[in-house]
């Protein structure tokens, strides 16, 4: 049976089990162990630290994983990489002291960087010939500069918050991170089916994301200008109305652009327009 490595506990958790919820797939929480059973697919989920995840998938221990690529691009282990998540964005960043005058990455020759991504920022130190002094600590990077530990940090940074909070300015995007799907190399036929049936469900989940179903009363003579605003999945749809002349227009409509195009509808004579969740998008 498939089996897939999600987060214990932490930032990751949470939303990996409701990614799974939204693919219809129960992990009976309550009694949580190391290994679950998973109800709605044949799926087995082992709990473990984001920090083990890559080598356990890479060791076929787990046939799959959830990890945010920063794990995995630190740590380095032969997995192959699946799919992107959509959650858990964040990015790797090198941030200095405020009261530096930084004027480019020529700033860390010969400097002392803290970081918990070591490998990561020695890949993109030495892309660039840049010969600075990596310091790998644990937990609380973000204090190095104050305590004299280090001159600048390499470190995760979602809102920013944290690094203003200990006065430092961001100054390199290194990586965009966000959860991924991992795998073993080589699955076996029959665990390479299941894995592909289950990132089925994961892609509609995530193209349905965003995504909003409209519905709306039109006259039948503005149906090619309403076409034009309106994207689909393949062309919208058109059903005749009762009253002569009018037709029922449902078209797919992302929601960044919802309201923009709501209101060219409406200047063309739309009516009666309806917006409703989307659930699932199966192309
Ligand atoms: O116990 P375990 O080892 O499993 O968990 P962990 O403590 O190592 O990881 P966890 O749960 O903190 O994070 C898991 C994953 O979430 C990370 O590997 C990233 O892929 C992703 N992620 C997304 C983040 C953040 N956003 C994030 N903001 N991981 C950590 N942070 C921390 C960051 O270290 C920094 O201290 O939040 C702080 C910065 O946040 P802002 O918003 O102040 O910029
Ligand atoms: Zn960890």
């Amino acid at each position: 049976m498939l089996r897939i490595a999600i987060q214990a506990k932490g930032r990751l958790n949470e939303q990996s089990l409701g990614l799974l919820a939204e693919a219809g797939i129960v992990v009976a929480e309550g009694k949580r162990r190391l290994v679950v059973r998973a109800e709605g697919f044949p799926l087995e989920v082992l709990f473990l630290r984001d920090d083990d995840i890559p080598q356990t998938v890479a060791m076929g221990v787990a046939d799959l994983g959830i990890v945010g690529l920063n794990e995995v691009e630190e740590r380095g282990f032969p997995v192959e990489r699946l799919m992107n998540l959509g959650f858990g964005s964040c990015r790797l960043s090198l941030a200095v002291p405020d009261k530096v005058a930084y004027t480019g990455l020529d700033y860390f020759r010969g400097r002392r960087v803290a970081t918990s991504y070591p490998n990561i920022l020695q890949r993109y130190f030495s892309e660039r010939r840049i010969d600075a002094r990596i310091h790998r600590i644990e937990g609380s990077v973000e204090i190095a500069p104050a305590v004299g530990i280090s001159d600048a940090i390499f470190d995760i940074v979602s809102s920013g918050s944290t690094l203003i909070s200990n006065g430092l300015t961001e100054v390199e995007q290194v990586l965009h991170s966000e959860a991924v799907l991992i795998g073993t190399p080589d699955l076996e036929e029959g665990k390479r089916r299941e894995a592909s049936q289950l990132m089925f469900r994961f892609n509609s989940i995530l193209e349905s994301r965003g995504m909003k179903y409209v519905l709306m009363n039109l006259p039948e003579e503005k149906i090619a200008e309403a076409t034009a605003l309106l994207p689909g999945m393949r062309s919208p749809t058109i059903l005749p109305l009762a009253q002569k002349g009018w037709c029922s227009m449902h078209a797919v409509i992302g929601e960044k652009e919802l309201w923009e195009r709501i209101e060219r509808l409406k200047a063309i004579g739309a009516e009666g327009i309806l917006v409703l969740a989307l659930e699932n998008m199966i192309r």
